[in-house]
């Protein structure tokens, strides 16, 4: 491999992906894929912290995986694959478990969130949640990894694991920088803006999906909630119609001040309409390609194959490293 730096980045096959995971994550994955070596991987292990029936699993990842074609990764300039399929994933994971404290983990507000939203199902998975993703990012020698604000404290505790690891056995590990967009980092939820845009969230109104029509799209946000001072502006008492401009800027690729000056005179009403229009817009042409690509499941099983075997031959490297040094016999 050349001397261009590493990328890592994953999403979780739970559902459909939002317009939340498009603008905070995806969407600057393909602008990096020119600069650095990119792995994106489709997290099926990951999604396994929620139960999902097999054939519903099966099809989200295939989903998943088009929809990273889709959105402007070429297979032939990234690696694209699923995490089941580098077994090096699980391995390095329980041995950097061995290099985690219960009190870091413990720390994480997304175990708790998602505890305290799926109480009959604490599972041990959902616990250790980011030690699998510290492993995701630390066998590839990782130098930055973009995600949205939600995954900033994981990285973290990434950067903590690979700092203690180095510590005891020498450089073993690249620390990784997180790459968190300046806005769209936190998509709110349309009916919920205090909330975080979540596709496997039961209410299908809070969330844009990537798959949804034209008409739907323009519904979800003519019923956004919003308030009642008919002022167009960012503010931290108008979470609602500060959620609209950030989405509006993004797909726009204004900036918020732009956004705002646009729609000074203007009423909810039109706002809400041209939000959803730009949206409809920007979703059309990834849309078509990703129901192009889902035409030919034969295909994308041989892009994740060729992808899964650059990976482990990768992965092998870092995980033969990390069990001489630790003395595995
Ligand atoms: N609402 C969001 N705003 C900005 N970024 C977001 N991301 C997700 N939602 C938003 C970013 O998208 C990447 C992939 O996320 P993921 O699917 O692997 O996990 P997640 O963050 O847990 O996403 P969801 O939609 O909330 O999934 P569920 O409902 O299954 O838990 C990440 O970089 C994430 O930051």
């Amino acid at each position: 491999m050349s001397e261009r730096k590493i990328i890592f980045s994953g999403i979780k096959p739970t559902g459909i992906p939002t317009l939340g995971s498009l603008l905070g994550a995806m969407s600057h994955w393909e602008k990096l894929s020119s600069d650095y070596n990119c792995l994106y991987c489709v997290v099926d292990m990951h999604a396994i912290t929620i139960r999902l029936d097999p054939a519903v699993l099966r099809d989200n990842g295939r989903n998943m995986f088009a929809w990273l074609i889709a959105l402007g990764l070429d297979p032939e300039k990234n690696i694209l694959y699923f995490q089941s399929n580098v077994p090096a994933h699980a391995e390095l994971s329980w041995v950097l478990n061995c290099y985690t404290y219960a009190g870091e983990l413990n720390r994480m507000t997304q175990f708790k969130d998602k505890s305290a939203k799926n109480t009959d199902n604490i599972n041990a998975g959902l616990y250790t949640y980011p030690v699998l993703m510290a492993a995701d990012i630390l066998l590839y020698q990782a130098n930055l990894v973009p995600v949205g604000e939600d995954q900033r404290q994981h990285l973290e505790l990434c950067r903590d694991i690979a700092e203690r690891f180095n510590k005891v056995y020498g450089d073993v590990f690249t620390i990784p920088d997180a790459f968190i967009p300046p806005y769209g980092a936190r998509i709110m939820g349309l009916q919920n803006p205090q909330n975080k845009m979540s596709k496997s969230d039961d209410n299908a109104n809070d969330c844009i999906y990537l798959s949804d029509s034209p008409d739907e799209i323009i519904k979800k946000f003519k019923r956004a909630v919003t308030d009642s001072d008919n002022q167009i502006k960012m503010s931290e008492e108008k979470p609602g119609i500060s959620n609209l401009l950030t989405i509006y800027a993004c797909v726009t690729g204004k900036t918020l001040a732009e956004a705002e000056a646009e729609f000074a005179d203007a009423g909810y009403g039109h706002f809400k309409q041209s939000v959803g229009e730009a949206v409809a817009q920007t979703l059309a042409p990834y849309q078509k390609e990703h129901a192009r690509l889902m035409s030919d499941i034969a295909n994308l099983d041989a892009i994740a194959a060729k992808g899964a075997a650059k990976a482990n031959e990768m992965a092998a490297k870092t995980l033969l490293k990390v069990k001489e040094l630790i003395g595995f016999n």
